[in-house]
């Protein structure tokens, strides 16, 4: 900010008061939402084929790679169940995105692909350090689960599925949708309060008679300052100009 003052001192007041409303309605719209984190897994990325864990920033257990099953680009991750059932799920692969907070609406996007039912369930969580707040979970046997509650929906196999997860952190809500067509809207399940700072790929080792997988892309979070921060950012810019124009 520092250095961009001295350059661009030649500019009209006008202008620079034109610029300042612009950012204060924009600001006070609310209506921006920030991109947190984006993530292909393509080679552009930083991500090479091979392993998931330690991958720009990404844990992911030892059957978590990133492979050429691809949604979007030429490749994506693609995390593996394996062993033999014992009732529990696991973490497949988990990115922390900084704690976004405050926040209070939130967009998380991603593409998902199972490629057999019957064997292995897979859930996309969103937690607050290890709390979990808000979950969406493909069962083994075709249901889509939305934080405890049974949709209705089932998901199809062997096909990319668009998983979008809206939440309403200040009134506590989730609305799921699947390529666009509603799964659920309801409570979350975890305090909203603690605002979200990392996602968590699971899946459980049932292991009927092959080795099932999901394929994970396009991630995509956004996320809407609270209006409080907005307000004040816009107070901020207005005070800005005002002064500007004194000299
Ligand atoms: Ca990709």
């Amino acid at each position: 900010m520092q250095g961009e003052r001295g350059g661009r001192g030649m500019r009209p007041v006008a202008v620079r008061l034109f610029l300042g409303a612009v950012l204060v309605t924009a600001a006070a719209g609310a209506a921006v939402a920030d991109e947190v984190y984006t993530c292909g897994f393509e080679e552009t990325e930083g991500f090479t084929l091979g392993a998931l864990n330690g991958q720009q920033s990404w844990i992911g257990n030892a059957a978590a790679v990133v492979g050429n099953t691809a949604a979007s680009g030429t490749q994506g991750a693609q995390f593996t169940a394996n062993g033999s059932y014992t009732g529990d799920m696991f973490v497949m692969g988990r990115r922390y995105f900084g704690n976004p907070l405050p926040r209070n609406l939130i967009t998380v996007s991603q593409d998902v692909m199972i490629d057999l039912e019957n064997e292995a369930a897979w859930a996309v969580t969103l937690y607050a350090g290890n709390t979990l707040i808000h979950y969406v979970l493909f069962d083994w046997n075709g249901n889509v689960v939305v934080d405890d509650q049974t949709t209705g929906t089932n998901w199809t196999p062997m096909t990319w599925m668009t998983l979008t997860m809206d939440l309403d952190l200040t009134a506590g809500t989730a609305v799921v949708q699947l390529d666009g067509n509603p799964v659920s809207s309801g409570t979350l399940l975890g305090d909203p309060s603690l605002g979200i700072d990392n996602i968590i790929l699971i899946g459980d080792n049932y292991i009927d008679e092959e080795a099932a997988s999901m394929y994970y892309d396009s991630l995509s979070i956004t996320a809407i300052p609270e209006p409080a921060t907005c307000a004040l950012l816009g107070f901020g810019m207005l005070g800005l100009a005002i002064r500007r124009r004194g000299k």
